[in-house]
Protein backbone atom coordinates (compact mmCIF):
# COMPACT_ATOMS: atom_id res chain seq x y z
CA UNK A 1 0.00 0.00 0.00
CA UNK A 2 1.40 3.37 -0.70
CA UNK A 3 1.14 6.24 1.80
CA UNK A 4 1.92 9.60 1.38
CA UNK A 5 3.31 11.69 3.68
CA UNK A 6 2.67 15.31 3.65
CA UNK A 7 4.33 18.28 4.15
CA UNK A 8 2.24 21.77 5.89
CA UNK A 9 0.49 23.28 3.70
CA UNK A 10 3.27 26.72 3.21
CA UNK A 11 5.56 24.76 2.92
CA UNK A 12 8.55 26.24 0.92
CA UNK A 13 10.18 23.73 -1.80
CA UNK A 14 13.40 24.99 -3.93
CA UNK A 15 16.59 24.61 -5.00
CA UNK A 16 20.17 25.73 -4.70
CA UNK A 17 22.87 26.94 -6.66
CA UNK A 18 26.42 28.85 -5.74
CA UNK A 19 27.19 31.71 -8.29
CA UNK A 20 30.92 30.20 -9.07
CA UNK A 21 29.80 26.99 -9.34
CA UNK A 22 27.25 27.76 -12.18
CA UNK A 23 27.66 30.89 -13.74
CA UNK A 24 30.88 30.93 -16.22
CA UNK A 25 32.48 34.43 -17.68
CA UNK A 26 33.56 35.29 -13.80
CA UNK A 27 35.09 38.65 -15.91
CA UNK A 28 32.54 39.77 -18.01
CA UNK A 29 31.10 42.56 -18.00
CA UNK A 30 33.93 44.38 -15.58
CA UNK A 31 33.55 42.23 -12.81
CA UNK A 32 36.49 41.75 -10.96
CA UNK A 33 38.52 37.85 -10.01
CA UNK A 34 37.70 35.91 -6.80
CA UNK A 35 40.14 34.34 -4.38
CA UNK A 36 38.10 30.75 -6.59
CA UNK A 37 39.25 32.32 -9.99
CA UNK A 38 42.69 32.60 -8.77
CA UNK A 39 43.11 29.00 -6.76
CA UNK A 40 41.14 26.96 -9.53
CA UNK A 41 43.89 28.47 -11.98
CA UNK A 42 46.72 27.99 -9.78
CA UNK A 43 48.23 24.66 -11.08
CA UNK A 44 47.20 21.62 -8.55
CA UNK A 45 44.96 22.29 -6.46
CA UNK A 46 41.39 21.43 -8.32
CA UNK A 47 41.34 18.22 -9.44
CA UNK A 48 41.59 17.85 -13.24
CA UNK A 49 43.09 21.40 -13.55
CA UNK A 50 39.32 22.27 -13.72
CA UNK A 51 38.00 25.88 -13.24
CA UNK A 52 34.89 28.12 -12.98
CA UNK A 53 35.58 30.06 -16.43
CA UNK A 54 32.47 28.54 -18.19
CA UNK A 55 31.06 26.09 -15.33
CA UNK A 56 27.35 25.78 -16.46
CA UNK A 57 27.54 28.65 -18.62
CA UNK A 58 24.98 30.02 -16.30
CA UNK A 59 25.20 33.73 -16.98
CA UNK A 60 24.55 33.37 -20.15
CA UNK A 61 21.81 30.73 -20.10
CA UNK A 62 20.04 32.04 -17.08
CA UNK A 63 16.49 32.39 -19.22
CA UNK A 64 16.27 28.95 -19.74
CA UNK A 65 17.38 27.84 -16.44
CA UNK A 66 14.83 30.00 -14.91
CA UNK A 67 12.12 27.61 -17.25
CA UNK A 68 13.93 24.45 -16.00
CA UNK A 69 13.05 25.34 -12.50
CA UNK A 70 9.50 26.15 -13.47
CA UNK A 71 9.03 23.10 -15.56
CA UNK A 72 10.27 21.34 -12.06
CA UNK A 73 7.42 23.53 -10.31
CA UNK A 74 10.07 25.24 -7.88
CA UNK A 75 8.34 26.89 -5.16
CA UNK A 76 11.79 28.83 -4.57
CA UNK A 77 15.18 29.28 -5.78
CA UNK A 78 18.57 29.71 -3.73
CA UNK A 79 21.46 31.65 -5.52
CA UNK A 80 24.45 33.28 -4.34
CA UNK A 81 25.61 36.85 -5.44
CA UNK A 82 29.37 37.06 -6.51
CA UNK A 83 30.48 39.83 -4.25
CA UNK A 84 32.99 40.70 -7.29
CA UNK A 85 30.66 41.49 -10.35
CA UNK A 86 28.85 44.35 -8.35
CA UNK A 87 32.16 45.47 -6.52
CA UNK A 88 35.24 44.66 -8.78
CA UNK A 89 37.64 45.84 -6.27
CA UNK A 90 35.53 44.51 -3.04
CA UNK A 91 34.51 47.80 -2.01
CA UNK A 92 34.99 51.35 -3.98
CA UNK A 93 32.56 51.76 -7.04
CA UNK A 94 29.96 49.79 -8.11
CA UNK A 95 29.52 47.85 -11.30
CA UNK A 96 26.30 48.54 -12.57
CA UNK A 97 26.80 46.09 -15.04
CA UNK A 98 26.96 43.16 -12.06
CA UNK A 99 24.01 44.02 -10.21
CA UNK A 100 21.75 44.69 -13.20
CA UNK A 101 22.56 40.69 -13.87
CA UNK A 102 21.60 39.76 -11.03
CA UNK A 103 18.74 42.40 -10.93
CA UNK A 104 17.36 40.87 -14.17
CA UNK A 105 17.36 37.28 -12.55
CA UNK A 106 15.40 38.42 -9.81
CA UNK A 107 12.82 39.84 -11.73
CA UNK A 108 12.41 36.74 -13.87
CA UNK A 109 12.28 34.49 -11.32
CA UNK A 110 9.59 36.60 -9.87
CA UNK A 111 7.90 36.70 -12.91
CA UNK A 112 8.29 32.84 -13.20
CA UNK A 113 6.25 32.76 -9.64
CA UNK A 114 9.83 31.69 -7.85
CA UNK A 115 10.85 33.27 -4.76
CA UNK A 116 14.20 34.16 -4.96
CA UNK A 117 16.79 33.46 -1.70
CA UNK A 118 19.49 35.29 -2.35
CA UNK A 119 23.17 33.96 -0.37
CA UNK A 120 25.44 37.71 -0.33
CA UNK A 121 28.74 35.24 -0.03
CA UNK A 122 29.19 31.31 -1.48
CA UNK A 123 32.85 32.03 -1.12
CA UNK A 124 34.25 33.82 -3.64
CA UNK A 125 35.84 36.40 -2.27
CA UNK A 126 36.93 39.53 -4.12
CA UNK A 127 40.70 38.80 -5.00
CA UNK A 128 41.17 42.56 -4.26
CA UNK A 129 40.38 41.56 -0.95
CA UNK A 130 42.12 38.88 -0.11
CA UNK A 131 44.98 41.29 -0.76
CA UNK A 132 44.09 43.28 1.57
CA UNK A 133 44.17 40.07 4.35
CA UNK A 134 40.59 38.75 3.63
CA UNK A 135 38.84 37.11 6.14
CA UNK A 136 42.02 38.09 8.50
CA UNK A 137 41.62 41.88 8.23
CA UNK A 138 39.12 42.86 10.80
CA UNK A 139 37.83 45.41 8.27
CA UNK A 140 36.50 42.57 5.98
CA UNK A 141 32.96 43.26 8.51
CA UNK A 142 32.55 46.73 7.00
CA UNK A 143 33.12 46.53 3.36
CA UNK A 144 30.82 43.23 4.06
CA UNK A 145 28.48 45.38 5.17
CA UNK A 146 28.49 48.13 2.28
CA UNK A 147 28.33 45.46 -0.13
CA UNK A 148 25.06 43.72 1.67
CA UNK A 149 23.38 47.29 1.64
CA UNK A 150 24.31 47.83 -1.73
CA UNK A 151 22.79 44.27 -2.40
CA UNK A 152 19.67 45.05 -0.40
CA UNK A 153 18.98 48.90 -1.39
CA UNK A 154 18.83 47.11 -4.93
CA UNK A 155 16.77 44.10 -4.70
CA UNK A 156 15.30 44.70 -0.98
CA UNK A 157 11.57 44.84 -1.52
CA UNK A 158 11.67 41.98 -4.86
CA UNK A 159 14.55 39.60 -2.92
CA UNK A 160 12.36 37.01 -0.73
CA UNK A 161 14.82 36.11 1.80
CA UNK A 162 18.58 36.84 2.67
CA UNK A 163 21.16 35.07 3.22
CA UNK A 164 24.98 36.67 4.89
CA UNK A 165 27.25 33.94 4.26
CA UNK A 166 26.81 30.01 3.44
CA UNK A 167 28.72 28.11 5.26
CA UNK A 168 31.40 29.82 7.77
CA UNK A 169 32.89 26.65 9.26
CA UNK A 170 33.91 25.42 5.64
CA UNK A 171 35.33 29.25 4.77
CA UNK A 172 37.63 29.32 7.82
CA UNK A 173 38.50 25.41 8.10
CA UNK A 174 39.03 25.20 4.11
CA UNK A 175 40.55 27.89 2.98
CA UNK A 176 42.91 28.91 6.38
CA UNK A 177 42.92 26.03 8.06
CA UNK A 178 43.79 22.83 6.46
CA UNK A 179 43.93 24.71 2.94
CA UNK A 180 41.94 22.51 0.58
CA UNK A 181 39.71 25.57 -0.42
CA UNK A 182 40.15 29.28 -1.70
CA UNK A 183 42.81 31.03 -0.52
CA UNK A 184 44.63 27.87 0.49
CA UNK A 185 46.24 28.60 3.67
CA UNK A 186 47.37 26.45 6.20
CA UNK A 187 47.72 27.90 9.55
CA UNK A 188 46.49 27.19 12.84
CA UNK A 189 45.93 30.89 13.95
CA UNK A 190 44.53 32.09 11.23
CA UNK A 191 41.19 29.50 11.46
CA UNK A 192 39.70 31.17 14.49
CA UNK A 193 40.60 34.51 13.08
CA UNK A 194 38.62 33.99 9.96
CA UNK A 195 35.85 32.36 11.77
CA UNK A 196 35.50 35.61 13.78
CA UNK A 197 35.91 38.00 11.28
CA UNK A 198 33.07 35.79 9.24
CA UNK A 199 30.80 35.75 12.38
CA UNK A 200 31.40 40.04 12.95
CA UNK A 201 30.79 40.52 9.22
CA UNK A 202 27.53 38.28 9.27
CA UNK A 203 26.49 40.59 12.46
CA UNK A 204 27.24 43.79 9.89
CA UNK A 205 25.37 42.25 7.27
CA UNK A 206 22.32 41.59 8.98
CA UNK A 207 22.34 45.01 9.83
CA UNK A 208 22.73 46.49 7.12
CA UNK A 209 20.16 44.65 5.08
CA UNK A 210 17.82 45.54 7.70
CA UNK A 211 18.34 49.40 7.12
CA UNK A 212 17.07 48.78 3.41
CA UNK A 213 14.30 45.65 3.67
CA UNK A 214 11.43 44.40 5.62
CA UNK A 215 12.53 40.42 3.87
CA UNK A 216 13.46 37.97 6.44
CA UNK A 217 17.72 37.92 6.75
CA UNK A 218 19.18 34.51 7.95
CA UNK A 219 22.41 32.86 7.90
CA UNK A 220 23.48 29.45 6.88
CA UNK A 221 25.76 26.56 8.95
CA UNK A 222 26.74 23.22 7.65
CA UNK A 223 25.79 21.11 10.78
CA UNK A 224 27.26 17.99 11.10
CA UNK A 225 25.89 15.90 14.30
CA UNK A 226 28.58 14.44 15.86
CA UNK A 227 28.01 10.43 17.11
CA UNK A 228 30.41 8.33 19.25
CA UNK A 229 31.73 5.31 17.45
CA UNK A 230 31.59 3.78 21.04
CA UNK A 231 30.44 4.05 24.19
CA UNK A 232 34.28 4.26 25.55
CA UNK A 233 35.30 7.33 27.42
CA UNK A 234 37.40 8.66 25.19
CA UNK A 235 35.47 8.08 22.11
CA UNK A 236 32.34 9.98 23.95
CA UNK A 237 34.87 13.07 25.05
CA UNK A 238 36.46 13.16 21.01
CA UNK A 239 32.82 13.12 20.26
CA UNK A 240 32.07 16.34 22.13
CA UNK A 241 35.21 17.76 20.83
CA UNK A 242 34.45 17.15 17.17
CA UNK A 243 30.91 18.77 17.94
CA UNK A 244 32.47 21.61 19.16
CA UNK A 245 34.98 22.06 16.59
CA UNK A 246 32.56 21.80 14.01
CA UNK A 247 28.97 23.14 14.83
CA UNK A 248 29.01 24.67 18.25
CA UNK A 249 31.96 26.83 17.43
CA UNK A 250 29.35 29.00 15.33
CA UNK A 251 26.03 28.08 16.80
CA UNK A 252 27.20 29.25 20.07
CA UNK A 253 28.35 32.75 19.75
CA UNK A 254 25.56 33.19 17.01
CA UNK A 255 22.68 32.38 19.57
CA UNK A 256 24.61 32.53 23.05
CA UNK A 257 27.22 35.02 22.57
CA UNK A 258 29.96 33.08 23.42
CA UNK A 259 32.63 30.18 21.66
CA UNK A 260 31.96 27.18 23.20
CA UNK A 261 34.45 26.16 26.74
CA UNK A 262 36.76 23.64 24.69
CA UNK A 263 37.71 26.19 21.97
CA UNK A 264 40.62 27.48 24.23
CA UNK A 265 41.95 24.00 24.49
CA UNK A 266 41.69 22.76 20.90
CA UNK A 267 43.59 25.24 19.57
CA UNK A 268 46.03 26.11 22.36
CA UNK A 269 48.18 29.13 22.13
CA UNK A 270 46.74 29.34 18.69
CA UNK A 271 42.65 30.59 20.42
CA UNK A 272 42.69 34.57 20.31
CA UNK A 273 40.32 36.75 22.71
CA UNK A 274 38.35 38.51 21.08
CA UNK A 275 36.73 41.70 22.37
CA UNK A 276 33.82 41.45 23.88
CA UNK A 277 31.57 43.67 22.16
CA UNK A 278 32.00 42.02 19.28
CA UNK A 279 29.51 39.81 20.34
CA UNK A 280 26.69 42.14 20.22
CA UNK A 281 27.12 42.19 16.56
CA UNK A 282 27.78 38.34 16.21
CA UNK A 283 24.19 38.07 18.11
CA UNK A 284 22.20 40.49 15.96
CA UNK A 285 18.83 38.48 15.97
CA UNK A 286 18.22 36.97 12.82
CA UNK A 287 15.11 35.71 10.90
CA UNK A 288 15.73 32.22 9.71
CA UNK A 289 18.34 29.90 9.85
CA UNK A 290 19.23 27.88 7.10
CA UNK A 291 20.99 24.17 8.04
CA UNK A 292 23.17 22.55 5.48
CA UNK A 293 23.46 18.72 5.87
CA UNK A 294 24.93 16.40 3.95
CA UNK A 295 26.35 13.34 6.50
CA UNK A 296 26.89 12.51 10.00
CA UNK A 297 30.27 12.49 11.94
CA UNK A 298 30.59 8.71 13.24
CA UNK A 299 33.48 9.52 15.47
CA UNK A 300 36.49 8.21 17.29
CA UNK A 301 39.38 9.16 19.58
CA UNK A 302 42.30 10.22 17.20
CA UNK A 303 45.32 12.36 18.82
CA UNK A 304 46.90 12.38 15.34
CA UNK A 305 44.56 14.89 14.19
CA UNK A 306 45.35 18.18 14.62
CA UNK A 307 42.72 20.75 16.67
CA UNK A 308 39.58 18.24 17.68
CA UNK A 309 41.98 15.22 17.60
CA UNK A 310 39.35 12.99 16.35
CA UNK A 311 38.04 10.89 13.12
CA UNK A 312 35.59 9.83 11.08
CA UNK A 313 34.99 5.86 11.60
CA UNK A 314 33.20 4.44 8.21
CA UNK A 315 29.58 2.69 9.37
CA UNK A 316 30.21 -0.99 7.10
CA UNK A 317 26.74 -1.09 7.02
CA UNK A 318 25.99 2.06 5.83
CA UNK A 319 25.94 3.20 2.28
CA UNK A 320 28.31 6.07 0.93
CA UNK A 321 28.20 8.93 -1.48
CA UNK A 322 30.88 9.63 -4.41
CA UNK A 323 31.89 12.03 -1.71
CA UNK A 324 32.80 9.73 0.96
CA UNK A 325 30.01 10.60 3.16
CA UNK A 326 27.82 8.09 5.10
CA UNK A 327 24.34 8.54 3.91
CA UNK A 328 22.40 8.92 7.40
CA UNK A 329 19.06 10.57 7.19
CA UNK A 330 18.67 10.56 11.14
CA UNK A 331 21.34 13.15 11.50
CA UNK A 332 19.26 15.72 9.76
CA UNK A 333 15.97 15.07 11.76
CA UNK A 334 18.27 15.10 15.07
CA UNK A 335 19.73 18.42 14.18
CA UNK A 336 17.17 20.22 13.35
CA UNK A 337 15.80 18.99 16.46
CA UNK A 338 18.40 20.29 18.80
CA UNK A 339 18.69 23.51 17.10
CA UNK A 340 15.14 24.38 17.56
CA UNK A 341 15.51 22.40 20.99
CA UNK A 342 18.73 24.24 22.91
CA UNK A 343 19.14 27.00 20.56
CA UNK A 344 16.63 29.32 18.72
CA UNK A 345 13.13 29.15 17.68
CA UNK A 346 13.34 31.20 14.50
CA UNK A 347 11.99 29.52 11.33
CA UNK A 348 14.26 26.99 10.13
CA UNK A 349 14.80 25.93 6.11
CA UNK A 350 16.91 22.89 5.01
CA UNK A 351 18.63 25.27 2.48
CA UNK A 352 21.24 22.03 1.27
CA UNK A 353 21.12 18.51 1.25
CA UNK A 354 21.99 16.32 -1.35
CA UNK A 355 24.24 13.38 -2.85
CA UNK A 356 27.15 13.10 -5.37
CA UNK A 357 26.59 9.76 -6.99
CA UNK A 358 27.88 8.63 -10.01
CA UNK A 359 26.01 10.14 -13.39
CA UNK A 360 27.52 9.03 -17.00
CA UNK A 361 29.23 12.76 -18.78
CA UNK A 362 26.54 12.12 -21.54
CA UNK A 363 22.89 11.75 -20.79
CA UNK A 364 21.73 9.25 -22.41
CA UNK A 365 18.86 8.63 -25.00
CA UNK A 366 16.77 7.31 -21.96
CA UNK A 367 17.86 10.52 -19.96
CA UNK A 368 19.41 9.81 -16.71
CA UNK A 369 18.41 7.51 -14.19
CA UNK A 370 19.85 8.10 -10.65
CA UNK A 371 17.96 5.49 -8.06
CA UNK A 372 20.49 6.12 -5.09
CA UNK A 373 19.84 10.04 -5.78
CA UNK A 374 16.06 9.34 -5.80
CA UNK A 375 16.27 7.18 -2.20
CA UNK A 376 18.88 9.96 -0.80
CA UNK A 377 16.52 12.59 -1.37
CA UNK A 378 13.23 10.46 -0.32
CA UNK A 379 15.11 9.65 3.20
CA UNK A 380 16.15 13.06 3.94
CA UNK A 381 13.00 14.51 3.36
CA UNK A 382 11.21 12.10 5.59
CA UNK A 383 13.41 12.97 7.62
CA UNK A 384 12.17 16.71 7.66
CA UNK A 385 9.28 15.59 8.20
CA UNK A 386 9.86 13.63 11.63
CA UNK A 387 11.79 16.79 12.71
CA UNK A 388 8.35 19.00 11.80
CA UNK A 389 6.76 16.52 13.45
CA UNK A 390 9.34 16.57 16.55
CA UNK A 391 8.32 20.00 16.91
CA UNK A 392 10.65 21.95 15.00
CA UNK A 393 9.69 24.63 13.06
CA UNK A 394 10.92 23.71 9.81
CA UNK A 395 9.61 25.77 6.84
CA UNK A 396 11.05 24.66 3.77
CA UNK A 397 13.60 22.73 1.69
CA UNK A 398 16.33 23.35 -0.88
CA UNK A 399 17.78 20.20 -2.78
CA UNK A 400 21.52 20.90 -3.52
CA UNK A 401 21.65 21.11 -6.56
CA UNK A 402 19.44 22.04 -9.28
CA UNK A 403 21.87 20.88 -11.57
CA UNK A 404 25.75 19.45 -11.81
CA UNK A 405 28.45 22.13 -11.18
CA UNK A 406 31.78 23.13 -9.89
CA UNK A 407 32.34 21.30 -7.45
CA UNK A 408 35.36 23.47 -6.01
CA UNK A 409 38.45 21.19 -5.44
CA UNK A 410 36.76 18.32 -6.86
CA UNK A 411 35.99 20.24 -10.34
CA UNK A 412 33.26 18.42 -12.67
CA UNK A 413 34.47 15.14 -10.98
CA UNK A 414 31.56 14.91 -8.75
CA UNK A 415 27.84 15.51 -9.84
CA UNK A 416 25.18 16.92 -7.57
CA UNK A 417 22.42 18.17 -9.52
CA UNK A 418 19.15 16.80 -10.15
CA UNK A 419 19.49 18.14 -13.75
CA UNK A 420 22.32 16.86 -15.40
CA UNK A 421 25.02 18.62 -17.45
CA UNK A 422 26.73 17.84 -20.12
CA UNK A 423 29.49 20.38 -20.23
CA UNK A 424 30.88 19.68 -23.92
CA UNK A 425 27.26 21.09 -25.13
CA UNK A 426 25.66 22.42 -22.33
CA UNK A 427 22.82 20.47 -22.39
CA UNK A 428 20.01 19.99 -19.62
CA UNK A 429 18.65 16.70 -18.99
CA UNK A 430 16.21 16.11 -15.89
CA UNK A 431 17.25 13.06 -14.27
CA UNK A 432 14.74 10.81 -12.72
CA UNK A 433 15.38 12.32 -9.06
CA UNK A 434 14.43 15.41 -10.85
CA UNK A 435 11.33 14.12 -12.03
CA UNK A 436 10.74 12.56 -8.54
CA UNK A 437 11.09 16.16 -7.15
CA UNK A 438 8.91 17.78 -9.13
CA UNK A 439 6.12 15.25 -7.91
CA UNK A 440 6.99 16.05 -4.47
CA UNK A 441 6.42 19.39 -5.17
CA UNK A 442 3.65 19.00 -6.97
CA UNK A 443 2.10 16.93 -4.33
CA UNK A 444 3.55 18.85 -1.16
CA UNK A 445 4.86 15.24 0.40
CA UNK A 446 6.43 11.96 0.00
CA UNK A 447 5.08 8.98 -1.04
CA UNK A 448 6.42 5.16 0.28
CA UNK A 449 5.24 1.79 -0.11
O1 LIG B 1 28.90 22.23 -3.39
C1 LIG B 1 28.89 22.48 -2.03
C2 LIG B 1 28.28 23.83 -1.73
O2 LIG B 1 28.91 24.85 -2.39
C3 LIG B 1 28.33 24.11 -0.24
N1 LIG B 1 27.78 23.02 0.52
C4 LIG B 1 28.22 21.68 0.21
C5 LIG B 1 28.11 21.43 -1.29
C6 LIG B 1 28.56 20.00 -1.61
O3 LIG B 1 29.89 19.82 -1.23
Amino acid sequence: MTTHHTFPPDFLWGAATAAYQIEGSPLADGAGPSIWHRFSHTPGLVKNGDNGDVACDHYRRWKGDIALMRELGLGAYRFSVAWGRVFPDGAGAVNQKGLDFYRALVDQLLEAGIEPMATLYHWDLPAALDDRGGWLNRDVASWFSDYAQTMARALGDRVAMWVTINEPWVIATGGYLHGGLAPGHRNRFEGPIATHNILRAHGAGVRACRAETKAPVGIVLNLEPKYPASDGEADVAATRRADAFMNRQYLDPLFRGAYPVEMPELFGEAWPSHPVSDFDLITTPIDFLGVNYYSRGLTKDDPGVAIERASRVRNPSAAYTEMGWEVFPQGLSDILVRVADEYTNVPLYVTENGAAFYDPPVALAEGVDDPLRVAYLREHLLAVRDAITRGAEVRGYFAWSLMDNFEWSEGYARRFGIVHVDYATQTRTVKRSGRWYADVIRSNGVSTN
